[in-house]
């Protein structure tokens, strides 16, 4: 009896411990993300703008990518980053970071990028770094850092770039020791409080430094031959005159790229920077309106090795005829972002070189006249300007030009000339313009382009033949302000269009022919409201055999879908869907997308699914139902989705999620529940406990799920839902099987007392059935034609006359338990072998014999394993 308490006692406990299990394994994380992605490997974990005061404890161990940027988190210690060995990259910029402990990298021995930027760091003490031996990007910009450790770099044997702009550094011997690192090929030192840069400061010889972005300062001298590789100077931001001593021009020789800007400088200390870079390449300046008209521009060219030159907002007004006149050489020419009213005549002329010129974000009315002649043009970036006509023949000797862009003016016609000649345009940009239609613009023409841009210009109607002769186009954007038609045909000669956006409202026609190798399809709708209804409104997309992906956003939608609407998608892999199937879906819509891989239908007040819907597309991998009406996820359990990893169905009305649900999504790694009407009560039991223990799916952001339902505990986290009510359930279960289990004891022990001997006897009778069947099955054969079952009184008779007659007369081979039986065997087993190796037994019946317990046994098992007995008479 007490052992039988003791059991049920243990039973107990084990449920209990079931009740309240391990939440620390779980894969939900309680305050950050991981991202979804289809690489296993790649464990991407954002706790981006969480108002986290610390770096949550439940970060995976096998992290790549940590985001903890824009937090309040004050200071980070050793336990916080432990054994985040697979770390590559993390994040922790925005926080308010005073305080970081010795050796808190020290795990982290796969690190490559660390950004501490917009912190409150003061200083790097020794140990800091520690354990960074793969570290290549470090960013400290924007703390407050006057105190630099001499051997905090010391770890850090593969770093290439260090930005320490934005701190209270102000003695070079500060980044004396960043410098020397050898690996080091980008630092960003601006807006410190430098007041000199000198090479003498240094305790380095040569630097193998490429990059260097510098503060401004009161002396820059450099007088050894420290950096030979350097190749790019950033001296933005200096505000100071200085002075700028480089000994020997040698000493810079390696230096292709300068980019200053402000006006504060000297006009003269610009000319002395410029005229120490004798290798200069590319020059590029901001802001610098004072000194455009004293030529600076022209001084710069002067260098002979200039190449590109870059001045933006410098509120250049004209393009003057001098301005220019030494840069023939250039072949890159960015005056974007000014003032640039006009261009004078012959001010472009001498640029015989000239392939790139971006005029971009500026207030030109016409075409500048002189860029007509620059023949070896190949980009031409004249967007965001005022010009409102293209004229003929302004294009025609540009016949190199390979970038064209024109957007964001006010082009309202396009002549057919125009585009004559570009025989090698690839790229041609007219999105936000005036044009109104296009016929003939294209004819005969652009036969190499390959994208063409026409968004948001004000045309109404594309007519057949307008795109004919465009055969290498690869993607087309007509995504308009308004609606607008495409007639019958509209697209021919697009053979090679991959990529279309399209506008407007009655798409839903015949307008896809000839487009046999698109693979993306992105429709904006204005509406889907149904005109009459014919074939190719059901079946407007069946000329689409390559299609891939669809995008399909409605801004008013209508419930009329009819069910054949993908038909001829026969290689569609994703769908997105904004307020298209309105209402609801017919279980046969996707029986033409077999490949379906992505499904997103939002915003399409769908509140129930049948399972029939997904039959016809098991390799469904993501599911987006979000902004709906569901109130049950019960069609998934019978829908067989085995392949789906990620699922959103957030924003809907669900508020039980069954385990047959759950059970139902084998693969699933991520589920998004957010925004629904969970409900506190046991029938989500099943959910809560998976979201606290599944290690394969991750249910985002369920720590900040709250109850809706009932009323009493709106508003409490949805997984601190206590069970207590449940309880009474498990209690009432446990109770019973303790109860069954003592009863099934009593009853053994009862059965055991009083029924032994029958029970030993039954077991027998079993060993005895088995034996036989083993026997019959191997066929082994009899030894006796009979055993013979008697009694020791009648074992004189027996002898005298039942055995000469049987074996003497007949010949027959009897068992004798007196002459026969093996000694020292148990007798029953002598019995039940005796009996299984004749083939008949005889039973000489007698009063002793009746009166004898073996007789009466050796009738039995006779009977039971022979099938019949002789003497039963
Ligand atoms: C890893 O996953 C993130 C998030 O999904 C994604 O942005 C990134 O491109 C992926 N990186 C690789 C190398 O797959
Ligand atoms: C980290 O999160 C911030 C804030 O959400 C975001 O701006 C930033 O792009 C993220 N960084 C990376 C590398 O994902
Ligand atoms: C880290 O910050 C927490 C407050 O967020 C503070 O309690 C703790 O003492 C700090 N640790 C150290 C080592 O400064
Ligand atoms: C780091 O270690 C140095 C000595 O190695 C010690 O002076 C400093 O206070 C330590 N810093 C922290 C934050 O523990
Ligand atoms: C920068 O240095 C000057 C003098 O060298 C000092 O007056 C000023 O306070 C410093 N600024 C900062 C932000 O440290
Ligand atoms: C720099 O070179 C000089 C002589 O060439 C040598 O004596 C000195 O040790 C070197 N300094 C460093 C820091 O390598
Ligand atoms: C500049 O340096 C080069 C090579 O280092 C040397 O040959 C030349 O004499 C130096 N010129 C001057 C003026 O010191
Ligand atoms: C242009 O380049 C040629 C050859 O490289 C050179 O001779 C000429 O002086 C350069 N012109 C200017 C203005 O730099
Ligand atoms: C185009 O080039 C030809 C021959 O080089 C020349 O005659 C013609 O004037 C040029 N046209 C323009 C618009 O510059
Ligand atoms: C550091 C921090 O803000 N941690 C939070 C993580 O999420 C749990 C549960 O939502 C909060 O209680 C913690 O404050």
């Amino acid at each position: 009896m007490l052992a039988t308490e003791s059991v049920s006692l243990l039973l107990l406990s084990l449920l209990s411990s079931l009740f309240h299990c391990e939440h620390s394994l779980a894969f939900s994380l309680k305050n950050c993300t991981i991202l979804y992605s289809e690489n296993p490997n790649n464990v991407s974990v954002t706790c981006a703008e969480r108002h986290l005061t610390a770096i949550p404890d439940d970060i995976p161990g096998n992290a790549v990518l940590l985001n903890l940027s824009s937090n309040h988190i004050l200071n980070i210690s050793r336990m916080d980053l432990r054994g985040l060995s697979k770390l590559e990259a993390l994040y922790v910029k925005y926080n308010w970071i005073l305080q970081i402990d010795n050796g808190t990298f020290a795990d982290l021995v796969e690190l490559k990028v660390l950004d501490l930027g917009e912190n409150s760091l003061t200083a790097l003490t020794k140990n800091m770094f520690q354990g960074l031996s793969k570290l290549e990007t470090l960013s400290l910009n924007s703390n407050i850092i006057s105190f630099i450790s001499p051997v905090v770099f010391q770890p850090l044997v593969m770093i290439r770039s260090v930005d320490l702009s934005h701190n209270f550094l102000h003695q070079i011997t500060d980044i004396d020791h960043i410098i020397k690192l050898p690996t080091l090929q980008h630092l960003i030192i601006t807006h410190n409080n430098f007041t000199s840069f000198q090479s003498d400061d240094l305790h380095v010889n040569t630097s193998n430094l490429l990059v260097l972005s510098l503060d401004s300062v009161k002396k820059f001298s450099i007088t050894r031959d420290i950096f030979p590789h350097l190749q790019s100077l950033d001296l933005r931001g200096w505000t100071r005159n200085i002075q700028w001593v480089v000994s020997n021009k040698t000493f810079l020789r390696s230096l292709t790229r300068l980019h200053m800007s402000e006006t504060s400088l000297n006009f003269e200390v610009y000319k002395t920077i410029l005229q120490t870079t004798y290798s200069l390449q590319e020059f590029q300046m901001d802001n610098i309106k004072k000194w455009i008209d004293d030529g600076l521009i022209d001084v710069a060219c002067q260098i002979h090795s200039l190449r590109t030159v870059d001045v933006r907002n410098s509120e250049i007004h004209t393009i003057k005829e001098n301005m220019l006149q030494s840069c023939s050489n250039l072949t890159e020419l960015n005056l974007s972002s000014n003032h640039i009213e006009s261009v004078a005549d012959n001010a472009l002329q001498s640029m015989t070189q000239l392939r790139s010129l971006i005029l971009q974000n500026n207030y030109l009315s016409k075409l500048p006249v002189d860029v007509q002649g620059l023949t070896t043009l190949e980009v031409y970036d004249l967007s965001i300007n005022d010009i409102s006509e293209l004229y003929c023949p302004y294009f025609w000797n540009l016949t190199s030009l390979t970038i064209l862009d024109l957007s964001h003016n006010r082009i309202s016609y396009i002549y057919e000339c125009v585009f004559e000649n570009l025989n090698n345009l690839k790229i041609l940009n007219l999105e936000n313009n005036k044009i109104l239609s296009f016929i003939k613009t294209f004819n005969d023409k652009l036969q190499t382009l390959e994208f063409l841009n026409l968004r948001n210009v004000d045309i109404m109607d594309f007519i057949q033949g307008d795109f004919h002769s465009l055969s290498s186009l690869q993607y087309l954007d007509i995504d308009l302000h308004e609606c607008v038609s495409v007639d019958e045909g509209g697209f021919e000669g697009l053979d090679n269009l991959q990529i279309l956006y399209l506008l407007g409202d009655n798409y839903f026609y015949d307008h896809f022919n000839g487009l046999s190798n698109l693979s993306t399809l992105i429709l904006n709708v204005v509406s889907s409201q149904p005109h009459n209804s014919s074939e190719q409104r059901d079946k407007p997309f069946s000329n689409l055999p390559r299609l891939k992906e669809l995008v399909i956003k409605v801004h008013k939608g209508y419930y009329d879908i009819s069910k054949d609407v993908l038909s001829g998608l026969t290689s569609l892999e994703s769908l997105r869907t904004e307020a298209y199937f309105m209402g609801s879906l017919h279980p046969d819509t996707f029986k033409h997308t077999p490949q379906l891989k992505g499904l997103t239908i939002t915003y399409s007040e769908l509140s129930v699914l049948t399972s029939d819907v997904f039959l016809p597309i098991p390799n469904l991998m993501m599911l987006d139902l979000s902004n709906n009406k569901l109130r049950s996820l019960d069609f998934l359990a019978e829908a067989k989705l085995p392949a789906l990893r990620w699922l959103n169905v957030s924003d809907n009305e669900l508020f039980v999620i069954s385990e047959a649900v759950i059970q139902s999504l084998p693969g699933l790694t991520y589920l998004d529940l957010s925004a629904n009407l969970l409900t506190c009560e046991c029938s989500n039991y099943g959910l809560i406990q998976w979201i606290q223990s599944s290690k394969q799916t991750q249910v985002v952001n369920a720590h900040q799920y709250t109850c809706v339902f009932p009323v009493s505990q709106r508003g409490n986290k949805f997984l601190d839902f206590g069970f207590d009510s449940c309880w009474i359930d498990a209690a009432l279960l446990c109770f019973l099987f303790s109860s069954s289990l003592v009863v099934l004891t009593l009853l053994a022990s009862f059965i055991y007392h009083f029924l032994r001997s029958h029970l030993t006897y039954a077991y027998y009778l079993f060993v005895a059935f088995l034996y036989d069947n083993k026997r019959r099955k191997k066929g082994i054969p009899h030894s006796y034609d009979a055993f013979v079952s008697y009694n020791v009184h009648d074992e004189a008779w027996v002898c005298g006359e039942l055995l000469p007659e049987l074996e003497g007369q007949q010949g027959w081979r009897l068992c004798l338990h007196h002459r026969d039986f093996e000694p020292g065997k148990p007798i029953v087993e002598n019995i039940t072998d005796a009996i299984y190796n004749s083939r008949k037994t005889i039973c000489v019946i007698s009063q002793h014999y009746l009166q004898s317990e073996w007789c009466s046994r050796e009738i039995q098992m006779a009977r039971c394993c022979q099938h019949l007995c002789p003497c039963t008479q």
